[in-house]
């Protein structure tokens, strides 16, 4: 079985997602494209990274990325790093020869996220693939949406209302970790989760053409956290830390217009109490309705208008092996998949673009174009106009 030497930048909670991710894909998907070898782990943090290569089972560990890029051994990069460190490490992956998979946002900047595409396009040329970790729209339900969608059984998409909701971040005294820092994440609500929504809508219903909307930041300076790691929202600082201030949003709303003259809404924030992972999708369309709740992420509910009058209604789909990937995960309905299963998913369509050469449905170029919703957001919160999304 062939294998392929992973190198991992960024040993936070996203960097054990990918581990996670990795490690069970050839579980899962057997036989696999290829197994996944935990080669090297990096963290700026000494203590993390001896601590991280120990605990997800790397050969080795290191605190500067050069160390992975410039290891002829590492055939592919994970990148789960801050937002603004993405582009630098993922161009110069690239240009030594590495596939590289990188977390959402794609960069920090509009411009970064120019430099990634243009990179992995050029890299592409080279049957190097490039990923942008856009999971959400690999949960079964969602791509059970799709496969309605393409099929036409709810006709002409009308209308798509996204949410994503979490509320790790309502409460004041959780610390300005780097999530909340302009220069580091770039945004707030609007890189970190709505990013995800717009990639659905877009995958779902097609490109946006335009939006119109507001930004609000509710909780404007926060405790002050040494080393600035980011723990969302697990630790409280006291009254008496130091604090500064926020200048990232807390809250995204919009209203988009789709290419195809569908319209919807997309809304995200991280201070709504009682909503954890809240990642909301309602489609109607000409001959019936889609409904998604990431909180019940083995369901799909859909509504046909041609059932009889008497009889029509939301009905629940239980995904499970009869739909995508379902016979490789858990073979019995109702035992269902979580976060743990859908990276494995995401891993095995990283690993097998590696392995055929086919680039996966969310390359560089896909994230940088959700980055261009995301800057005509900024632009239409200041403005107060409709913005057009660059082409
Ligand atoms: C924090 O809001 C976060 O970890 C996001 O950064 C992820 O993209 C999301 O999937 C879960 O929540």
């Amino acid at each position: 079985m062939k294998k392929l030497n992973v190198g991992l930048v960024g040993a936070g909670f996203m960097g054990k997602a990918h581990v996670v991710g990795y490690s069970n894909m050839p579980k899962f998907f057997w036989p696999a494209p290829a197994v996944p070898v935990m080669k090297t782990i990096c963290d700026i943090v000494p203590e993390i990274a001896e601590d991280a290569r120990e605990r997800f089972g790397f050969e080795k560990c290191c605190t500067d990325w050069n160390n992975i890029v410039n290891d002829p051994d590492i055939d592919v990069v994970s990148i789960c790093t801050p937002n603004n460190a993405h582009a630098e490490i993922a161009i110069a992956a690239l240009k030594a020869g590495k596939h590289v998979i990188c977390e959402k946002p794609i960069a920090s900047k509009l411009e970064d996220a120019k430099a990634m595409a243009d990179a992995a396009e050029e890299a592409a040329k080279k049957g190097i693939i490039s990923m942008n970790a856009y999971q959400y729209r690999r949960v079964p339900a969602i791509d059970l949406a799709k496969k309605l969608i393409d099929e036409g059984s709810i006709g002409k998409i009308l209308n798509i209302r996204c949410t994503y909701l979490q509320s790790w971040s309502a409460d004041p005294s959780s610390p300005l970790s780097w999530r909340f820092q302009k220069e580091i994440a770039g945004a707030g609500t609007l890189g970190d989760i709505a990013s995800h929504v717009i990639d659905i809508a877009q995958y779902l219903a097609g490109d946006i053409e335009e939006v119109t909307g507001m930004m609000n930041t509710y909780i404007k300076e926060r405790p002050v956290q040494e080393g600035g790691v980011d723990l969302l929202g697990t630790v409280k600082l006291g009254a008496d830390a130091e604090k500064r201030p926020v200048d990232v949003d807390d809250e995204t709303s919009f209203l988009v217009r789709f290419k195809n003259g569908a319209v919807g809404s997309i809304e995200a924030t991280r201070n709504a109490w009682g909503r954890n992972n809240y990642i909301t999708v309602e489609l109607h369309g000409t001959l019936g309705s889609i409904s998604f709740n990431y909180e019940r992420l083995n369901e799909l509910q859909v509504c046909f208008a041609n059932d009889p009058d008497n009889c029509r209604g939301f009905k629940t789909i239980y995904t499970g092996p009869a739909h995508f990937h379902g016979e490789v995960t858990w073979n019995i309905p109702g035992m269902n998949i979580g976060y743990g299963e859908l990276k494995a998913i995401e891993m095995y369509e990283f690993i097998k673009a590696v392995a055929t050469g086919e680039q996966p449905s969310t390359r560089f170029s896909v994230g940088y174009r959700v980055e261009r919703v995301c800057e005509a957001m900024r632009e239409s919160a200041e403005s107060g106009n409709w913005v057009k999304v660059e082409d």
